[in-house]
């Protein structure tokens, strides 16, 4: 069920440094062809820092855990299912395509035995969730897969201080990498406190060894803002939030299409802003993440 590339194998066998990626932000959240730039830039910035990415996605039914070229290109552009937990066991039996969500990606990569995750921005509870109950699973992902997820906080266009309750209520620790607020994914701020701050990977890496000897099956946030060249002020971005999600509400749009449909609209509202600051801060979390790999296999 589980396919390594023979280099991620040999990565995990000798306890090597091992970044796990998510292909959903490929193949539902970005458009071909930055999608494919993005996923080769993603795993050298990876390399270049040390460690061996592995990219995850199912493919024919298999759960692949590092992919060739020709698979991310076939991500990046077929047009496939996005994955969440509810549907993980369905495209293995079916023997279908599928991007992974942070929730999927998750619980492949515990399986798979890789500790460090980097994507852009985690699901958490969406506005208007006291009406619709639209929550996403990678919370429930995050409170029972020990992965530590290194992203930018999550996407704005949820309810985030919803969504840090909910963390907080399910025992997720919430690290602001050198900061003390918790990110909102194209701007630095959100204006809500983190209560846990680290300013360096290694301290990162003392933080999940210190999960595992607890025994803890909890994942981690660890919350890296966007840099101040490459964000979009969150009184703009608020803006362009609002009129997509009135948008969104008016055309009926819910369930797992709703997020690639506000990012999607939110890409046109910013003239492709929002698509240039979320590849930036994609890149940035990868970076971290092999840091962090490095310091805990060493
Ligand atoms: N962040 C992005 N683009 C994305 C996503 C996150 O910049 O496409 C994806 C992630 O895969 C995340 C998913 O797990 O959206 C959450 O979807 P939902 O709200 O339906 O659970
Ligand atoms: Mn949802």
């Amino acid at each position: 069920m589980l396919r390594y590339s023979p280099e991620v194998e040999a990565a995990c066998g000798r306890g090597a440094a091992v970044v796990a990626l998510e292909t959903t932000i490929l193949s539902h959240g970005m458009p071909y062809p930055q999608n494919i730039e993005t996923a080769r830039a993603l795993e050298r910035i990876v390399r270049e820092a040390g460690a061996i990415p592995a990219t995850i996605a199912v493919l024919d039914g298999s759960i692949r855990v590092g992919l060739d070229d020709a698979a991310l290109e076939r991500v990046a552009r077929a047009p496939m299912l996005k994955l969440g937990r509810a549907d993980l066991a369905y495209a293995i039996a079916a023997r279908k395509d599928g991007a992974t969500t942070v929730a999927a990606t998750m619980d492949c990569a515990a399986l798979a035995g890789i500790a460090v995750f980097a994507t852009g921005g985690i699901g958490g509870v969406h506005r208007g969730a006291e009406q619709t109950m639209d929550v996403s699973g990678d919370l429930d992902a995050l409170a029972t897969a020990p992965v530590a997820v290194v992203c930018s906080g999550a996407k704005a266009i949820l309810d985030l201080s919803k969504t840090l309750e909910q963390l907080e209520t399910r025992g997720v620790p919430v690290v602001g990498y050198r900061t003390d607020e918790f990110p909102a994914f194209w701007s630095r701020s959100s204006g809500l406190r983190l209560s846990l701050r680290l300013d360096a990977p290694q301290e990162i890496a003392a933080l999940i060894a210190a999960q595992r000897a607890l025994g803890s099956r909890t994942g981690i946030v660890v919350a890296n803002p966007i840099s101040p060249e490459d964000e979009i002020p969150a009184e703009e971005m608020e803006r362009h939030i609002r009129t997509a999600i009135a948008e969104s509400a008016a055309a009926g749009i819910a369930g797992k299409a709703l997020t690639p449909w506000l990012l999607e609209r939110l890409l046109t509202l910013t003239s492709n802003r929002s698509l240039r600051a979320n590849i930036a801060l994609v890149r940035a979390n990868a970076h971290l993440a092999a840091e962090i790999a490095v310091a805990l296999s060493s």
